[in-house]
């Protein structure tokens, strides 16, 4: 990372970046100021050291701004990790959160494998925290453009329970593959996924991915049409990847990027939180969508071409 990508933020500046948030949100200015002096003399209070790996919660460094590097990556490849989004308090708070969920909502006894827990993005602020309160949202938001993204509805969190061990060998794309020809896909612009547990280690839950197959599928999408979206699309499929990263980290996924549920053989539950980012106006424009990897992603658009030359729609 660049050195002048990188700020360092203290107490007092979250003011303005919550403010920014909750404005953003919806709410009034005058509720915005409450809520936002209040969240900051609640992340000025010492908290108790249940974070993964304590730092100091009065100074962070962040990375505020994605590199031309990064951005060419997640061009390219359909995905990148940033390091160190999430604060530790944010971090354990969501980890809370989880623990609650899962109190209410256990997997079966000696359950192995998925398990995913669904909830409403105004239901579970401790989970909207982890995108709404930190650099995370306006960090999704350079790839569509400042001001262009949507908060999410929705909320997901990823369990896998060791042992588990994938044997599908094949990606899957969200919202479409099970869909009655007549109901619109359930597309999206971007996966913006937050690792609560660490997952740097081979097979410790790791999401797998398939590079660069938001390309390719877009290709498919410009012979087939994009009506032919009921099923994955018979593709030559590159090898696939496990994303790594520690808890705290953030993962920013192509919505059409080939993935699936990862082989956990460690000794730990992982966790991932979910949320699926629309572009404004996303949802008229799903053919466009399917069909153009960079319709959603003005920024990107000038850096594409390099490797895009031939493949650009209409071309
Ligand atoms: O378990 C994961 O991280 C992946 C989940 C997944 O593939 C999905 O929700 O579409």
């Amino acid at each position: 990372m660049a050195e002048n990508d990188t700020i360092t933020i203290r107490v007092d500046d979250r003011i303005e970046q919550a403010l920014a948030a909750l404005t953003r949100g919806g709410a009034s200015p005058t509720a915005a100021i409450e809520q936002a002096i209040l969240e900051s003399a609640r992340r000025a209070a010492p908290s108790a050291p249940t974070a993964p790996n304590s730092i100091d919660s009065q100074t962070l460094s962040v990375q505020r701004k994605l590199t031309r590097e990064q951005l060419l990556e997640f061009a390219e490849r359909g995905f990148i990790v940033i390091p160190d989004v999430i604060p530790p308090d944010i971090l354990a708070a969501a980890n809370a959160a989880v623990d609650e969920r899962l109190r209410e909502h256990p997997p079966a006894e000696g359950h192995a494998g998925p398990h995913f827990l669904f909830g409403k993005w105004d239901e579970e602020p401790a989970l909207a925290a982890l995108l709404r309160d930190t650099p995370a949202f306006a960090l999704a938001e350079e790839l569509t453009g400042d001001g262009a993204m949507e908060y999410p509805w929705q909320t997901q969190v990823a369990l896998t329970y060791p042992p588990y061990t994938d044997d599908r060998g094949m990606p899957h794309i969200d919202g479409g593959m099970t869909r009655k020809a007549d109901d619109p896909p359930r597309t999206f612009t971007v996966l913006a996924g937050f690792f609560l547990t660490d997952q740097d280690d081979e097979d410790s839950g790791n999401l797998f991915v398939w590079p660069g197959t938001h390309r390719q599928h877009a290709q498919y999408f410009r012979e087939r049409g994009p009506d032919a979206f009921t099923s994955y699309p018979d593709i030559t499929l590159p090898e696939r990847v496990q994303i790594r990263g520690k808890a705290g980290d953030m993962l920013l996924k192509h919505y059409m990027v080939g993935h699936n549920v990862g082989n956990n053989t460690s000794d730990r539950v992982r966790r991932t939180v979910y949320f699926r980012l629309r572009r404004r106006g996303h949802e008229a424009t799903w053919r466009e969508v399917l069909q153009d990897p960079w319709h959603d992603f003005t920024p990107l658009r000038p850096l594409v071409s390099a490797f895009e030359k031939n493949d650009e729609p209409g071309s």
